[in-house]
């Protein structure tokens, strides 16, 4: 068994007013969020987007095994490869592989199989999950909660980016197995998400949508 080493926790205390501004502050800025699937082509400080994974990859992990990679991909090449391979799995999804519930669920989105997001975004990261680890010998090392691990820091980055200035959009093309066959990624690695960040595009419009209210999604006991 390692040791348990321990250090002084870093924990600013706010005063009851300052917590009260923040939570309005927040809410009001994270409410702006929206799913953006017209993006502009216009470059984004490539070093903001890296320093939203930073932080993305502080989020807990079961074992603290920060089970994740961020595989952050501007090549047009690459983007094109990837737009070609989700349009092929869309195609079969929106001719039979969802059924008419599941599209008629998604009508007030507005979606189709066609992706073009995938090559106008100035960038694509896409989030794999390591389903286990690899030791230096090659052998496996088990891996835990790696769901919700990578669960939680996807939000951790959805919300970053946007309180950078950065559009984004949650998607999942499936399956999504071709991600890690494109990127070169190792068997342990399964794509978690696939996420387009830039500018929107001018006079970006988004499906009229709204929200649960409070009093919906909590319960008080
Ligand atoms: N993956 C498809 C379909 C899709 C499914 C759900 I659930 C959405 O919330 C949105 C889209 C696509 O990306 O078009």
């Amino acid at each position: 068994m390692s040791p348990r080493l321990t250090v002084p926790l870093d924990f600013q205390r706010l005063g009851p007013d300052a917590m009260r501004s923040r939570a309005e502050e927040l809410l009001e800025q994270v409410r702006t969020r929206r799913s953006v699937r017209e993006f502009s082509s216009e470059p984004i400080p490539m070093e903001v987007v890296e320093r939203c994974i930073e932080l993305a990859s502080t989020a807990p992990s079961g074992a603290h095994q920060q089970p994740w990679t961020f595989a952050l991909v501007t090549d047009p090449a690459l983007k094109r490869r990837i737009r070609a391979a989700a349009e092929e799995e869309e195609r079969a999804n929106y001719g039979g592989r969802m059924n008419d519930e599941w599209l008629d669920d998604l009508a007030p989105l507005g979606t189709d199989a066609d992706k073009p997001f995938l090559e106008h975004a100035p960038c694509l990261i896409v989030l794999f999950r390591q389903a286990w680890g690899e030791l230096p010998d090659g052998t496996r090392k088990q891996h835990y909660y790696t769901q919700e691990s990578v669960g939680i820091a996807a939000g951790f980055l959805l919300a970053s980016l946007h309180l950078c200035g950065l559009a984004t959009l949650t998607h999942t093309p499936s399956p999504m197995g071709f991600l890690a066959e494109v990127l070169g990624r190792p068997e342990n690695e399964k794509a978690f998400l696939l996420i387009p960040v830039g500018y929107p595009a001018e006079g970006c419009e988004v499906p009229a949508l709204e929200r649960k209210r409070l009093e919906q999604v909590l319960v008080r006991r």
